[in-house]
């Protein structure tokens, strides 16, 4: 497969970018942090999305040393930000279940917080609803993590395997509402569905956040439902580290 023994070979510095989204505090319209999500751009294959290569790293096992990869820079890169007095920041990484589940992951997420400076309280990892499948193994990282100090988030909440008896019971700090619930919010049933979500997190103590914002009709409504948190097109796109810090310098 030709993904894969490009994305083998690939020279992560050169080839490997992180592009930064900002997670918005829907009341005052302030950054609260940043989603990182990673972009690669091959030589001759051009831009090849994450929706493709990220299944086949996950495959090949090679979402291992690229997972850490994204954590080392977008950690190394918020402790940047805070030295330059964006202290408040919270960077938010995405990771796969298979990294997740990894023996040692807790370890790995502590050194890499080590080596950068980064206090544990400004990560938040966003897993998917599947690593809700071995609730066993995954209460023992979440613990971990908490441990640790590092928030935990579920991301695309409502489109995959979720339990609410098991979301109760897991330590986790925030949902993300999955954007197809928010881009049909026109729609009656969506909006009682997203007002649902978020009354669930409010009385589970989670913090919830819409993701896939496009209006400011979509806004005004999550607003009035009480959600505190958004991300989305209408704010940014995700966007370079510079272009990032021009956001930042603007918002103040
Ligand atoms: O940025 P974009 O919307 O193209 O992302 C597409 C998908 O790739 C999303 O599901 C996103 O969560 C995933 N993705 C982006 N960056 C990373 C990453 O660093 N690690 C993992 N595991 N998934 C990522
Ligand atoms: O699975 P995850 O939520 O991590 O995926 C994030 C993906 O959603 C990224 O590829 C990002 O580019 C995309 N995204 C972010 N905001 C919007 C938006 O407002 N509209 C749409 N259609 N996609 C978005
Ligand atoms: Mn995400
Ligand atoms: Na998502």
């Amino acid at each position: 497969m030709e993904i894969e023994s490009e994305l083998r070979k690939a020279d992560r510095d050169s080839q490997f970018s992180i592009f930064y989204q900002p997670k918005i505090e829907l009341k005052s319209g302030a950054i609260a942090g940043m989603e990182a999500l990673i972009r690669w751009e091959h030589p001759k294959l051009g831009v090849v999305s994450p929706t493709e290569f990220i299944p086949i790293a996950e495959e090949t096992g090679q979402i291992d040393s690229i997972g850490e990869w994204v954590l080392y820079q977008a950690c190394q890169q918020t402790a940047t930000w805070h030295r330059a007095g964006y202290d408040s920041l919270c960077i938010a990484v995405n990771v796969s279940v298979r990294q997740f589940q990894r023996r040692g992951f807790v370890s790995t997420v502590r050194n890499i917080l080590e080596q950068t400076g980064l206090p544990a309280q400004y990560l938040e990892l966003e897993i998917t609803e599947s690593i809700m499948r071995d609730v066993s193994e995954t209460m023992k990282v979440l613990q971990g993590l908490k441990k640790l100090g590092v928030k935990t988030s579920i991301d695309d909440f409502g489109t995959g395997y979720s339990s609410l008896h098991i979301l109760k019971e897991l330590p986790i700090d925030t949902i993300k509402i999955d954007k197809t619930f928010i881009s049909n919010m026109e729609k009656q049933a969506n909006r009682s569905m997203v007002r649902s979500i978020i009354d669930i997190g409010l009385n589970l103590n989670l913090r919830v956040i819409a993701e896939g914002i496009e209006s400011e009709e979509q806004v005004a409504i999550l607003k009035d439902y009480h959600c505190a948190l958004g991300q989305g097109y209408l704010y940014s796109k995700p966007i370079k580290a510079e272009m990032f810090e021009k956001l930042l310098a603007d918002s103040i």
